[in-house]
């Protein structure tokens, strides 16, 4: 697998210099076992070998423990000699990669946990299962058709699938490996029958009659110490998995994943019970190629802990994604080993990425907010509706997938990735949160929506106290100004000068559009020459340059009143431009 997210050229260097100078031979660690013709696979981790499709179930299949081969990531069987018969008294025996006997064909179908196994041209060949620390899987994983397998270097079995080992080797004589499972701790060696092998409806058994054995040399096939990664360590099929998902609970908590580090292919010689492990775990977000446009750099953390044993679980300090990098660090025989998830081509790019939290989380977390203080009555609008229709509007205006809100990318190449703004303004998430200034954005508001849909209701809350303010916020140099101008041109008509101008309060509809305004950023210039350009601005008259603010006067008392107006679509030109009104038309459910 080639995984982009990662380039060569991006790699840090290691914080030490691997030790990788053990060769393959000193590393490899050996065992031999013997296996009768009569050993049942589907006896594995039972007490008894079972014959569900009666004959006899023979014996229980060969245990190899994986711990005493220093817990391999990858085994290889470079030695299986010997004969084996289905049926002794007829004769027909065969070599370990089966033979044509009794139809020559192998339809075996799964029983209690232990997969089937089908082979078109073979049967009694030597098969093996892995299983883990709790037994058999409760349901069997799908039946292999190992037909083609003499002629394939590598496979990855399951935990509780049958896999070919044969004589271990392809038939152009290279040796075969086989990729232990996430969680396998035990492997087991044996045969697939039932009566006349090739009928998938016929339950294993008839091994009772079998005749022969195999002498097995088993190994660990991997050339240095390795980090692997697991999602529970009994977790059948996650061997293979390289991105690890944050994820909402019911509870609506954001939690990251739960990931369980192991050291695996341990140097002979290693009490695993009794090593002190320094693990370094460190989560950055890289911008580069295989981030999604718009995407920027976010801190991560880096910590170190040690621990005595060779699995390690992480506390994690907080929400956060990226690349993943695990070290770990020990001492063995004298000789000091820093074994990185980088070194090794199936773990150097592990990621944590994000999946979104439903509809109606996200629903229920704004709906917690409580009425601030100052939200307007009468407005017409409820508070809670309308943070829902800005969530709704900002995680909806990028082609980001759709279901409901978007913190994260639904689908395709950047699933799970933080959905950044690709317009400028570097926002990112549900709320489509900006960073203040030239700052990065806040890691929290990038990986955790909680924190994001947080930051969006304190930007709304921000939004009604600009509404309160602006009737004295507007009175500033140009608002002096441009009353100057009104006295002026009384002045020149004959008319006495005022004595004042009341700026009206704003209606509770108004203040709420302005707090909806003031989330988009409010950019632009007002009739007053203000540099910005909130929802409304008081009306004026005159040249551009010369602005006189248009009031109504009470010819008694000589007082002007002030009029807000609505600011035209056309006047702006940064930010949504109908950002209001489009906020308003969006749903809310
Ligand atoms: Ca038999
Ligand atoms: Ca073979």
């Amino acid at each position: 697998m080639f995984w982009p997210f990662k380039r060569a050229t991006q790699k840090k260097p290691y914080r030490n210099p691997p030790l990788m100078v053990e060769s393959l031979e000193e590393r490899a660690v050996l065992s031999s076992f013997t296996v009768d013709g009569r050993c049942n696979i589907y006896g594995a981790g039972d007490d008894a070998p079972p014959a569900p499709g009666r004959g006899g179930g023979g014996m229980l299949p060969k245990l190899v423990t994986l711990s005493t081969l220093g817990s391999p990531s990858l085994v290889s069987f470079p030695a299986v000699t010997g004969r084996v018969s289905g049926w002794a008294a007829a004769g027909g025996y065969n070599l370990p990669d089966g033979g044509g006997s009794w139809g020559g064909v192998t339809n075996v179908p799964a029983w209690h946990g232990i997969s089937g196994v089908r082979h078109d041209q073979a049967t009694m060949f030597l098969v093996g299962v892995f299983l883990g620390p709790n037994g058999k899987p409760a349901t069997a994983p799908p039946t292999l058709n190992v037909t083609d397998a003499n002629a394939i270097a590598a496979s990855q079995p399951l935990l509780g699938q049958q896999f070919f080992i044969g004589d271990g080797s392809t038939g152009g004589q290279v040796l075969q490996s086989v990729t232990v499972p996430a969680g396998a701790t035990r492997l087991y060696l044996g045969f697939a029958e039932n009566f006349g092998f090739r009928f998938p409806q016929r339950l294993p058994g008839y091994y009772s009659d079998n005749g022969g054995f195999l002498s097995v040399d088993v190994r660990s096939a991997s050339a240095s110490p390795s980090v692997r990664v697991s999602e529970g360590i009994d977790a059948p099929g996650t061997s293979q998995q390289q991105i690890f998902r944050i994820s909402t609970a019911d509870t609506l908590a954001v939690q990251m994943p739960n990931l369980t580090f192991v050291l695996r292919d341990l140097p002979v010689g290693t009490v695993p019970a009794a090593l002190d492990v320094t693990w370094t775990t460190s989560v950055q977000y890289r911008t580069g190629e295989g981030t999604p446009p718009g995407a920027k750099p976010v801190p991560g953390f880096s910590f170190s802990v040690t621990r005595r044993g060779i699995q390690y679980q992480p506390a994690w300090p907080s929400v956060r994604g990226g690349d993943l990098d695990v070290t770990a660090g020990f001492t063995v025989a004298g000789r000091t080993y820093t074994v990185s998830s980088e070194m090794s081509f199936d773990t150097r790019s592990l990621r944590i990425l994000g999946s979104n939290p439903t509809k109606a989380q996200v629903q229920a977390y704004v709906n917690s907010f409580r009425l601030p203080a100052n939200w307007p009555d009468n407005s017409g609008y409820d508070y809670n509706a309308i943070l829902r229709k800005i969530a709704y509007h900002e995680t909806n205006l990028a082609n980001m997938g759709s279901g409901g809100y978007n913190q994260y990318y639904w689908a395709g190449q950047f699933a799970g990735h933080p959905t950044w703004n690709t317009g400028g303004d570097r926002g990112v998430g549900v709320m489509q949160i900006t960073p203040s200034g030239n700052d990065l954005i806040e890691p929290v508001n990038v990986w955790d929506w909680r924190a994001n849909v947080a930051a969006g209701v304190a930007k709304l809350n921000y939004g009604l106290g600009v509404a309160d303010r602006l009737p004295t916020a507007i009175r500033g140099a140009g608002f002096d100004a441009a009353f100057a101008r009104v006295q002026a041109e009384r002045r020149a008509a004959g008319l006495a000068p005022l004595v004042g101008v009341d700026v009206p309060t704003l209606t509770p509809l108004q203040r709420v559009r302005v707090a909806i305004r003031a989330y988009n950023g409010a950019a632009g210039t007002d009739s007053l020459g203000r540099t910005v350009l909130n929802e409304y601005e008081l009306a004026t008259t005159g040249p551009a340059n010369a602005r006189r603010l248009a009031l109504t006067v009470n010819k008694t008392t000589r007082v002007g009143t002030a009029q807000w107006v609505e600011v035209p679509i056309a006047r702006r030109s940064a930010g949504q431009p109908n950002y209001v009104n489009l906020v308003l038309a969006s749903p809310d459910a």
